[in-house]
């Protein structure tokens, strides 16, 4: 049997749980690979495409509301974790500062983080945001999945067009992937779940000693402060 036809058609998501920040998230089992994006470009909607399941995670046509960050079990091994969205105008100047604070503090120092899958909307896509989780992640040498979701909104050439642009100038970063995507259509899911089950199957340094992952140094409790 080939690689391709063993192949799952979805991944058994199950909600484990939501934390604030850092110091509530559960003790890490497995790796975990995270969903970013701005707020509004389609991370639940992945979620829900890629588990089969329509309410795995939140839909939210009111976009901003999930601040925490969501934790989901999957049945083959690992976790992902939903990270809330970035840049909701609307959310007001401390509830950013919040986000950033517990987004930074996951990201620098969640020992069973194994990889990011970077959500844009293929319309807007390599908004600040995404080009600083880009570049976060190449500093960092952690391997970062870029889905140009909403693909459904262009014509097969459009897509092709920005595929091939956005390759060429991903050069510079190399352990960014890039495909595009469409949540409502379930284009590209085939690329995801091979790359997912890839990912969520990395080896953790000191799992097997149950290591408890909400630990934060000192220096790191004052506002806002992470690895970058
Ligand atoms: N046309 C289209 N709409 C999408 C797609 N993915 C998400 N959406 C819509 O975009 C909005 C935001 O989606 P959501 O998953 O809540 O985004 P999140 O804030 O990143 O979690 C919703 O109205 C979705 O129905 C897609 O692939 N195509
Ligand atoms: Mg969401």
């Amino acid at each position: 049997m080939t690689k391709k036809e063993s192949l799952p058609e979805r991944l058994e998501a199950t909600f484990l749980t939501s934390a604030p920040d850092l110091k509530r998230c559960p003790p890490g089992f497995g790796a975990e690979v995270a969903f970013a994006g701005r707020s509004n470009a389609g991370k639940s909607s992945v979620l829900n495409q890629i588990s089969g399941n329509k309410r795995t995670a939140k839909v939210s046509k009111t976009p901003g509301r999930t601040q925490l960050l969501n934790f989901f079990d999957i049945r083959t091994g690992g976790r992902i974790v939903d990270l809330p969205g970035y840049g909701y105008a609307k959310a007001g100047k401390e509830a950013q500062k919040t986000w950033q604070k517990s987004v930074n503090h996951y990201l620098s120092y969640r020992n069973h983080l194994a990889a990011i899958v970077l959500v844009m909307d293929i319309r807007h896509p390599n908004q600040p945001f995404d080009l600083e989780m880009l570049e976060w992640s190449t500093k960092s040498d952690i391997p970062i999945h870029v889905l140009l979701n909403k693909a459904d909104k262009l014509s097969n050439g459009a897509q092709k067009q920005i595929l091939q642009k956005i390759r060429n100038e991903y050069r510079k970063y190399p352990h960014a992937s890039v495909q595009c995507f469409s949540a409502m259509r379930g284009l590209g899911k085939v690329e995801l779940i091979e790359t997912l089950l890839t990912l969520l199957a990395t080896p953790i340094e000191g799992d097997a000693e149950n290591l408890y992952d909400g630990n934060l140094p000192e220096e790191a409790d004052k506002e806002g402060e992470g690895r970058e």
